[in-house]
């Protein structure tokens, strides 16, 4: 059976960052696992280049659109290639075939009756690249996924039949268990389901950096949402509406994105596939959120990593392994040089490194590097055992796509193997003239890192060739047949000098992160900070929750913004030469006049924002239920401008 392994595709708004890179070395990983193993596997990667968000910022940097995009495009290609990431193609959604395949994709489901046209008017986020109910909205503005204000659109639409796939979608979850995984996300899916879909608008018109409508609609106002556009890619790089070339690959075995677009890939994207009539992928694999010493990474802090100075500095082995042990898959997590260097030296140089020093030393001295298993056997039953228990127990945890299990297994390895050298002591050995056990056990040794090798191949591919090198033997699916299936130990070794693979760290290599202090002003945050906001099982540092500025501020000025039912424009004093506007959705349950003179809490240093024409400097707290809402006052009159916290 073939196995099909996607990663997202990445906007192209910006350079890559160790994000991407953890979900693109997960992927590389198991498609490289698959490979050794001997299936057929296919590996797509690619960049995401339409929609309004990307000529925006094309806009901002002063470049053509397209001009923008191959620069950026080509940036994660470069990187992929730098970092030799195993993918087969590298889509860019404007290819031309990936174009003219969401066209046949839009013709089908059009066919089908699962697409029509209307209006839509709603609440727009650029960012995020959608719309909105208006219950959804934080503050009746801004968007609940990303925090940036969101504009009111009406345009003509198409529509595809979201509502009509919720039962089908519910059932396939309760038939498919292992469907979305981890499965402990599963619900939150499952919840959103429940709640309702909404047919979704599927077309612009308020912009054109899109794929264009299919010739045969004749109605060339519109182009694509880039949602859809994005997902078919996954079908479109297989050849889908041109010659499906490789669709013999679909379904995909797994698509791996982060948590941030688990919606768009376990509601939409089935949805589509079932309107087309193709089968679903097997497991939608959604990881964890990457933080820098515990902070969200954002261009304003200025603590961005990026993953080709992580590597340069470190080695992009070394930082495969560090990320992929590190967390549980679907789990957040963080990035810190003390915890990476940790690992490398006691993990990668203590543990490894030096069972293969101890093998190139010990062959060198007692045999001129030459060694053979004729008496493992005969001296390391119990060796072997303990090792095959392990090496059985690998698949299962590479196959729910826990990395970190798999690794911490695979470690087991050579706790066993460094053992037995102390246990066996082959230098007492030669001394006493038992060269037999001594070599009996170089050998064992030998042969449990050759094992272990090949098993750490997939994450670590280069440095384990070269261990094998080291062993006079090769990776490759024939190695893994004899040496991990048919538990076959390697005759002969011919051990080569190779210098040191794990040189230990003992000062950081890069500067550390700059520390947002809790005055430090949010602007211009990036996009993936302020979407993982939302999660509830995000955990925030103190310091993050001080990065919101709240103070108590006395309402001076009040009055009901006309025409609008929500809206009251106030001016609240905030302790600064002048009062704040603040203009608040509360009209509903206060009137102008009852909040003159009173006190509320103020988010002071959120970026300003436009609503109905008029500039708001603040937001109020409150707190809202289904009885209605209140706001948030302190217990006793404080001065204006009291900090809160
Ligand atoms: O969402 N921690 O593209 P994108 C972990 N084009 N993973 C992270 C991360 C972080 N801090 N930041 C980014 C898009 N990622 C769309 C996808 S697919 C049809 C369209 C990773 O450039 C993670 O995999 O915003 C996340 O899902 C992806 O980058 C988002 O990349």
């Amino acid at each position: 059976m073939s196995k099909y392994i996607t990663t997202p595709i990445y906007y192209v708004n910006g350079e890559a960052h160790i994000g991407h890179a953890y979900t693109t070395f997960i992927a590389d990983t198991m498609t490289r696992y698959e490979k050794l193993k001997g299936e057929d596997a296919y590996f797509l990667t690619g960049t995401d280049e339409h929609g309004q968000k990307i000529e925006e910022s094309a806009a901002k940097n002063g470049k053509p659109t397209q001009e923008f995009a191959n620069e950026i495009s080509a940036s994660f290609k470069n990187l992929w290639d730098e970092f030799e990431i195993s993918y087969d193609k590298f889509i860019r959604t404007t290819d031309e075939d990936h174009k003219k395949g969401v066209q046949k994709a839009f013709e089908v489901m059009y066919a089908k009756g699962d697409i029509y046209k209307d209006f839509y008017e709603g609440h727009y986020c650029v960012s995020c690249e959608t719309f909105f109910p208006e219950t959804q909205l934080v503050d009746g503005e801004f968007c609940p996924d990303c925090g940036r204000s969101t504009s009111i659109v009406k345009e003509e639409s198409y529509f595809f039949k979201l509502s009509k796939y919720e039962p089908a979608l519910l059932k396939y979850y309760t038939d498919n268990p292992d469907f979305i995984l981890p499965r402990s996300r599963a619900n939150e899916v499952i919840n959103f389901v429940k709640g309702g879909l909404r047919d979704l608008s599927v077309t612009r018109t308020s912009f054109s950096w899109g794929v264009k409508m299919p010739e045969s609609m004749n109605d060339d106002k519109h182009v694509m949402y880039v949602w859809l556009d994005a997902l078919m890619n996954y079908i479109t790089a297989l050849g889908y509406g041109k010659d499906d070339a490789n669709m013999r690959y679909w379904p995909a075995s797994t698509q791996f994105v982060g948590k941030d677009i688990l919606r768009f890939h376990a509601i939409y994207w089935p949805a589509f596939l079932m309107s087309l009539d193709l089968p679903l992928p097997e497991h939608i694999g959604a990881h964890g959120w990457w933080t820098r010493d515990g902070e969200k990474m954002s261009k304003s802090k200025g603590n961005v990593i990026s993953p080709k100075q992580v590597a340069d500095a470190y080695g992009v082995e070394n930082l495969r392994y560090f990320m992929l042990r590190e967390v549980p898959f679907g789990q957040d997590g963080d990035f810190s040089q003390r915890a990476f260097i940790d690992r490398i030296n006691s993990e990668l140089s203590n543990d490894l490194g030096n069972l293969l020093n101890r093998i190139i030393g010990m062959s060198g001295k007692y045999s001129d590097f030459e060694i053979d298993s004729v008496d493992v056997l005969k001296y390391h039953t119990k060796e072997i055992e303990a090792m095959n228990i392990v090496l059985d127990s690998l698949d299962s945890f590479m196959k729910n796509m826990q990395t970190h299990r798999y690794l911490e297994e695979l470690w087991k390895l050579f706790a066993i193997g460094n053992k037995a050298i102390e246990e066996h002591a082959p230098w007492v050995k030669m001394k006493e003239d038992r060269k037999d056990e001594a070599l009996a056990t170089v050998a064992l040794v030998a042969n449990i890192l050759a094992k272990a090798a090949v098993m750490l191949h997939p994450v670590m591919p280069r440095t384990t060739n070269t261990i094998a090198d080291a062993l006079h033997f090769k990776i490759d699916h024939d190695s893994y047949k004899d040496l991990i299936l048919e538990k076959n130990l390697l005759e002969l070794f011919n051990i080569k000098v190779v210098p040191p693979l794990f040189p230990r760290v003992e000062e950081p290599l890069m500067p550390e992160a700059p520390k947002a202090m809790p005055d430090d002003k949010p602007n211009d945050q990036m996009k993936e900070d302020l979407k993982a906001k939302r999660e509830d099982d995000n955990l925030i540092e103190i310091g993050q929750f001080f990065e919101t500025s709240l103070k108590v501020g006395i309402v001076v000025e009040a009055e009901e913004v006309p025409k609008s039912k929500k809206l009251l424009k106030l001016q609240v004093d905030i302790g600064e030469d002048k009062p704040r506007q603040v203009i608040a959705g509360i009209k509903e349950f206060y009137s102008a006049e009852s909040l003159l003179n009173t006190q509320v809490c103020v988010v002071a240093n959120l970026k300003p924002a436009k609503l109905m024409g008029m500039l708001s400097e603040g937001m109020l707290l409150a707190a809202k239920d289904e009885d209605g809402l209140c706001l948030i006052r302190p217990e006793k009159p404080k001065k204006a401008g009291t900090p809160i916290g």
